[in-house]
């Protein structure tokens, strides 16, 4: 049996948590806590995460929840090269986390429920369309980053850009329109289409 349990369902924030250990390849134990239906309010799971929300992780007894500071955790305690080499790298790697959370992830959130997640009757597509037009702004300054060498943090591929291309996936599947921002476009893409992400969640990627 595996001393990590990842929880959550793929259809959710746990994606990123389940991309992160497939990237790590880290045997771990998937417990499906799903935000719908009870399981994530269940005194079991309120002692790994009174919040009552996923992701969350056990690891070996040491439990953790928000799915950013897990994929950080993960990627500095295993040291597989996602974790940046040296402070400044580190400091950038929680620079776009930090960013992804409050700049992308809401606007995206509001796209995606009201472009596929939510029932036909409750969409509001004003709601979905002021989400795209208040990732513009991010959307620019993550292009221009991505400019110089086509990822976050150095020359490769780090904790950085799988947190932020995870925040970024739900724009893409709510159809938000990326010709404006070609480098993004074409990271989001090969991201997403990296083993490790598409073994997380194969309908997202
Ligand atoms: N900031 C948290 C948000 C976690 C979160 O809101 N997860 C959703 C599922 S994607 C959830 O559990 N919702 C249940 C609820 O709000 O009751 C993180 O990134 O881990």
């Amino acid at each position: 049996m595996s001393n990590l349990k990842v929880y959550g369902v793929p259809g959710s924030r746990a994606y990123r948590v389940l991309w992160m250990v497939n990237e790590l390849g880290l045997d771990y134990e998937h417990v499906p806590v799903h935000f719908g239906d009870g399981s994530a309010r269940t005194p079991e799971y309120l002692a790994v995460n009174p919040n009552a929300r996923i992701p969350a992780i056990d690891d070996a007894g040491f439990k953790l929840w928000e799915s950013m500071a897990i994929n950080l955790y993960l990627a500095k305690k295993h040291d597989k090269g996602f974790w940046p080499k040296t402070l400044e790298g580190e400091a950038q790697a929680l620079q776009w986390s930090f960013w992804a959370m409050t700049e992308a992830e809401k606007p995206a959130l509001a796209a995606l429920m009201h472009r596929v997640f939510l029932p036909e009757d409750l969409r509001d597509p004003r709601l979905a369309d002021e989400g795209e037009q208040q990732l513009q702004k991010p959307l620019k300054v993550l292009d221009d980053a991505l400019a110089k060498t086509g990822y976050l943090v150095g020359s490769s591929f780090s904790v950085a850009d799988l947190n932020v291309a995870s925040v970024l996936s739900w724009a893409r599947l709510a159809r938000v329109d990326l010709s404006g921002f070609p480098h993004v476009k074409q990271w989001l893409t090969a991201a997403l289409q990296r083993p490790a992400a598409v073994k997380a969640a194969p309908k997202r990627s």
